[in-house]
């Protein structure tokens, strides 16, 4: 049989390191999966393609390697759209194939026409249609050097006459991918030197640009006598085996994180784009180094930004840098991130919760149980924020969030890119109920495709995160409710291990008897509805929401609440 053009794009996409392709077939992408089944690729069929787009984004987060989505034309490829977007934003080599209509009918509203380069024209690095088969190769290849060259998604829009046609003769093209060594020139190196080396009190400020870099950030810190506090994202990088360690900053933060940057002299950034400048001193000088130019003073201006991979240009930076001996400024922060944390845990443990289960707590007995090396994803909402704060990174664990497009329902989704790219680890996803209902249809991907994913469901009967803004926000919790099922007795329906927990006193227990669980698992734990967030800091605008809540909420004859929320948050 000769070749055709699906044939050309599959070859490409595997010779580009493509392994596994997340998608649901259909109609026009027929032409395509009968290349990849003919293919080493490995097709994994989703029940919504959202989902897949999150399972693609955290293989190719984990990996660094390209991964591949592909939908139906129309509805099928519109429905990757959220995680899409969130790939994006993580820099996720990913390309999407969005199977398109023939030519002859596109341009007149056909049934299922959807215009896929404006649709994603704004959440990816590549977007382009293959117009005719003298094409194919050459886009198919330009698409995979952007996803791989920029770091995010390519999408190729691929008409279905163009897919089935004989692949034409083109010139050999392939990818070509360079990894240059980045750093800023040695005359901005001498200002960040002397700009540090006045600076009296530095705090280093890290992101997840620091991965890989973490022995260099130390030096750095330990020449410099300075706390390292970090984003959320610089959590996999920053926090395992580090002495310097304070935490994060941000509302999602740590008082002991919090103030290192706000009342640091210099405050040092490395690979940290975080969004919201309330949190960035605005007396203290600012050194910014990151490997995208772009970044440089966006969210706060800075004294000196600097373009360079950070463990290059520290390495470069470092002997040009004087020993700070007094270590006082940097030992407060520590001792006080020490003694939060401590503090946090104990005000949970059993017996001290007034009876129910914090969501902190849980997330403590995970910690304390997960193996070594286990990948954790996590929801957007309070099982994001007790998984950052209180399960520990030791450089073998990884964490896998979605910290800058903000979505739910990632968590589970997440999980299955995981375990499909390391099916002998532990990978454990850590849901909140309203996510997973969201996407809780591909519960059933994970039993068709027997992963031995480890679901816990944090379930407070509530969109909680929301419920804090709210009450922040001085208003009574509205439209927050949620009425679910016993999610153990779901998971058993769908076909795999599961169970619900609702007394304190068993939760160790429980906890133990699902993660030893041999394959696919879920634990639903009824959470305390009331357990907060609590921001690093006691700012004016929330104190005054809380409390005009509290007045509302009384008034709405909801005193009983108030009280079990001052009791569960308060010490
Ligand atoms: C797709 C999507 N829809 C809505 C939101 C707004 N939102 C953020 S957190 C949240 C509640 C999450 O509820 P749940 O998963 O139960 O987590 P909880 O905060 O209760 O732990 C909502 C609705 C969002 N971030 N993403
Ligand atoms: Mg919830």
């Amino acid at each position: 049989m000769s070749k055709k053009v699906s044939d050309v794009i599959i070859e490409i996409l595997q010779s580009a390191g493509v392994k596994r392709c997340y998608g649901i077939v259909g109609d026009t992408l027929n032409r395509v999966v009968e290349s990849i089944e003919q293919s080493e690729i490995e097709w994994v069929s989703m029940r919504h393609e959202e989902a897949g787009a999150f399972a693609a984004s955290a293989e190719a987060q984990l990996s660094g390697e390209l991964v591949a989505c592909a939908g139906s034309c129309g509805p099928g490829s519109l429905h990757f759209i959220n995680g899409i977007y969130e790939a994006n934003r993580n820099r996720a080599p990913i390309v999407l194939i969005a199977s398109q209509l023939a030519r002859q009918d596109l341009g007149f509203q056909s049934t299922q026409e959807v215009d896929f380069k404006r649709v994603y024209g704004e959440c990816s690095v590549y977007c382009d249609m293959i117009l005719n088969p003298e094409q194919a190769r050459r886009k198919t290849v330009a698409a995979c050097q952007a996803a791989l060259a920029k770091q995010g998604v390519a999408v190729l829009i691929v008409p279905a006459d163009v897919s089935s046609a004989a692949a034409a003769n083109e010139l050999p093209y392939s990818v070509t991918i360079s990894a240059p060594l980045i750093r800023p020139n040695d005359n901005e190196l001498d200002q960040i030197a002397a700009i540090l080396n006045k600076g009296g009190n530095v705090t280093i400020y890290g992101g997840s640009g620091c991965m890989g870099a973490q022995d260099e950030v130390m030096a750095v810190a330990a020449k410099l006598a300075a706390p390292i506090a970090r984003t959320s994202r610089g959590k996999d990088a920053l926090e395992p085996h580090n002495p310097y360690d304070v935490g994060m900053t941000g509302v999602l933060g740590i008082e002991s994180g919090y103030r290192a940057v706000l009342e640091c002299d210099t405050l040092l950034m490395l690979g940290a784009d975080f969004a919201w400048s309330q949190f960035y001193p605005s007396h203290a000088k600012i050194v910014q180094i990151d490997i995208d130019p772009l970044h440089l003073g966006r969210r706060h201006p800075v004294t000196k930004g600097v373009v360079g991979d950070i463990k290059e240009t520290l390495a470069a930076l470092l002997p040009r840098l004087k020993q700070h001996d007094n270590t006082t400024f940097r030992d407060t922060f520590v001792t006080l991130y020490k003694s939060k944390v401590q503090s946090t845990v104990e005000k949970v443990q059993p017996g001290k919760h007034g009876g129910g289960i914090a969501g902190i707590y849980l997330a403590s007995l995970i910690d304390q149980y997960a193996a070594e090396d286990t990948l954790f994803s996590a929801d957007d909402g309070t099982a994001a924020v007790w998984a950052l704060q209180h399960i520990r990174a030791n450089g073998k664990r990884r964490f896998f969030s979605s910290l800058l497009h903000g979505t739910m329902a990632a968590g589970m989704a997440s999980a299955i890119g995981l375990q499909k790219r390391c099916p002998d680890r532990q990978v454990v996803a850590l849901c909140g109920d309203g996510g997973f209902g969201m996407l809780m249809g591909d519960l059933m991907t994970i039993v068709q495709e027997n992963l031995p994913i480890k679901l816990v469901v944090f379930n407070n009967g509530k969109l909680g995160f929301v419920e804090i803004e709210q009450k922040a926000e001085g208003m009574v919790d509205t439209y927050t409710h949620l009425k679910n099922p016993d999610f153990g007795q779901v998971a058993e329906v769908v076909g795999l291990w599961g169970s619900k927990v609702e007394k304190v006193e068993e939760l160790e227990q429980s906890v133990t008897t699902w993660l030893a669980q041999p394959g696919p698992a879920l634990l639903d734990v009824m959470v305390n509805p009331m357990e907060l967030v609590m921001p690093p800091f006691i700012a004016m605008e929330p104190a005054i929401g809380m409390a005009l809540y509290t007045a509302k909420a009384v008034l709405h004859g909801k005193g009983g609440d108030v009280w079990e929320m001052v009791r569960e948050n308060f010490p």
